[in-house]
């Protein structure tokens, strides 16, 4: 195996939106992720991923990009970002960015071009259908964030554009040579400037099934979820080998891609030695009781849940592939909210989360917020919601018979405003994000969690994670952290989460001259104490979320929510 230099990093997802506002506008802006470059560093952060920057209309919060070439200036300007990417450097940081392709925003210059003259070249740079005979749209697709999945193309009646997100962003036809062209010289303009690559945003969705047509209506509206189109989609691979000779092969960049439909077997081919992308995200416990009915009958993942979808995931990858490893992210609910049970979430059960999620194979990636444990907020109204696809799916619920209580209750759990928040800095007013009146109002827990309470408690989710940081940097143990096979240790045990990282052995890596150190994490994932046998030798302990530990009789005593990282004795 050849190393690479991502291979060891520990990266860090900023929302800039709601990241730190340093000109009192409510918004967050790339001065205030400048600002916090050394508390990244401080963190032990070598890859940094802004979600979407550029100029867009904000209808999907950046993702519905209307200028590729620019930063809107609600977060700042190009020298900004160019500051960002070389102070970033200094601290050997690399800086990723947002790659948004399978479609722009309705305002793209290009999509003016199309319902100008849909016959002409931009016509062809996105999905425009004649509807039906009888004048509806062309299939019975429904977007991801609820509602029709084809709009009416403005000025041309009968005729219709597909968006499989938001109607503001019109799906680009990838089948267009010339429409990639345009997007590996943007990709390429953006490398020029010093980036250390992308995160792919819904990257699977590009390749279109070879016919449209409808598919065996899931609700009740007739509709069905247009995910089915990835069941049906074939030769992505054309487009993704060529996206990675044209531009990210010339740049050794890393990417990660957002790729929520990967079957097992098809992991290599993602991300394989020779595979599209560096690393994609393990969603499978994001994705577990997810239903098409909607949110309100999604079932919760218990910790039990999370242990075997992420031990499967594990398994698939094995130790060729490297996936990249998440508690939450702009788009999920907070994972101590979503993972630790009520009456069970406190500092404690957090850190164990993290030891559990943080010491897989893998490169994990800490979403702001998640390292000082931050919670789902409390949603007292509609009103107070603001992100489409929770009030695509507060309608449906609704629709489906939910009460309005009923409806608030079932998105306030699975809502993405959950992780949009402003960022917890301090116990000043809006949690020290803003002076101003933030976008989104503070989480009302903020006098509790934030940064500089952590910071002041040597306890803290924050040090206990710049523990775990700091443990996978260390040179006796970070070959077998970053590259020893994950093997689970006693799966059966209910709600206990134990896995071995394996020694690495001599000469696996050209550069290795001796096997590596044995490593095992334990983490007791309910609120009752139990007892674990521990293999023999397996006794030295290396980091534990309390302060007491027992060992006793060959057995590990894990209180409840204890964490244990052990190593043999004679390591
Ligand atoms: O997310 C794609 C997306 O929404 C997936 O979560 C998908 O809807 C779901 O998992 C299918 O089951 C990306 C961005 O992360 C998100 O913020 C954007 O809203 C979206 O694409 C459109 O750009
Ligand atoms: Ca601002």
């Amino acid at each position: 195996m050849k190393r690479k230099w991502w291979h060891d990093k520990t990266a860090y997802q900023i929302y800039p939106k709601s990241f730190l506002d340093t000109n009192g506008d409510g918004i967050g802006d790339l001065r205030g992720i400048i600002e916090k470059l050394p508390y990244l560093e401080d963190l032990g952060i070598d890859l940094l991923w802004l979600s979407p920057v550029y100029c867009s209309p904000m209808a999907d919060e950046g993702y519905d990009i209307s200028d590729y070439y620019s930063i809107d200036p609600r977060f700042g300007t190009m020298e900004d970002m160019d500051e960002l990417i070389a102070e970033a450097k200094k601290r050997g940081i690399a800086v990723l960015m947002d790659l948004v392709v399978n479609h722009c925003s309705d305002e793209h210059e290009w999509f003016k071009r199309a319902c100008a003259d849909p016959e002409g070249r931009y016509g062809e740079y996105f999905y425009i259908r004649d509807g039906r005979e009888d004048g509806t749209a062309p299939t019975n697709w429904r977007n991801y964030f609820g509602g029709p999945a084809w709009d009416p193309l403005p000025g041309h009646p009968g005729k219709y554009y597909l968006h499989v997100f938001h109607k503001k962003q019109p799906d680009l036809n990838w089948e267009n040579p010339e429409l990639r062209e345009e997007i590996y010289r943007n990709i390429n303009w953006w490398m020029e400037k010093g980036l250390g690559g992308f995160r792919i945003d819904a990257i699977c969705n590009i390749k279109k099934p070879a016919a449209f047509h409808d598919y065996e209506p899931d609700r009740e509206d007739g509709t069905a979820s247009v995910r089915h189109i990835l069941e049906e989609a074939e030769g992505i691979d054309v487009f993704l080998n060529e996206l990675k000779r044209r531009c990210f092969e010339p740049y050794d960049a890393f990417t990660v891609g957002e790729v929520f439909n990967e079957r097992a077997e098809e992991i290599p081919m993602f991300i394989g030695q020779d595979g599209f992308f560096c690393s994609i995200f393990d969603f499978t416990a994001n994705h577990y009781g997810r239903s098409d009915l909607g949110w309100y009958a999604w079932k919760p993942c218990l910790p039990g849940n999370y242990r075997d979808c992420t031990f499967a995931a594990q398994k698939a990858a094995g130790t060729e592939c490297f996936l990249s490893n998440i508690i939450e992210n702009h788009d999920e609910p907070r994972g101590a909210s979503r993972y630790i049970p009520d009456g069970e979430r406190d500092d404690t059960s957090k850190k164990a989360l993290a030891a559990a999620s943080f010491l897989l194979h893998g490169i994990p990636f800490l979403y702001q917020g998640q390292e000082i444990g931050m919670e789902n907020k409390r949603f007292g109204s509609y009103e107070e919601i603001s992100d489409v696809s929770t009030k695509g799916e507060y309608q449906a619920a609704v629709e489906a018979g939910c009460s309005k209580e009923e409806a608030l209750r079932a998105v306030s759990a699975f809502s993405r405003d959950n992780a949009r928040t402003p960022m917890q800095w301090d116990g000043s007013p809006h949690a020290g994000f803003t002076s101003g009146t933030p976008w989104l109002m503070e989480n009302e827990n903020y006098k509790r969690i934030n940064v500089e309470a952590n910071l002041q408690d040597p306890e803290s989710v924050l040090h206990f994670y710049r523990k775990l940081i700091r443990l996978k940097k260390d040179p006796a143990l970070k070959d077998t952290l970053v590259y020893g096979e994950t093997v689970p240790y006693l799966p059966s045990e209910e709600n206990l989460m134990a896995y071995f990282r394996k020694s690495v052995p001599a000469g696996w890596l050209d550069d290795l001259h001796e096997d590596t150190p044995e490593i095992l994490a334990a983490v007791n994932m309910c609120g009752k104490k139990r007892r674990i046998p521990l293999p023999e030798k397996m006794r030295k302990i290396l980091l534990s979320n309390l302060p007491v530990q027992e060992i006793r009789d060959g057995a590990l005593v894990l209180l409840p929510w204890q964490a244990v990282v052990l190593t043999k004795e004679d390591a």
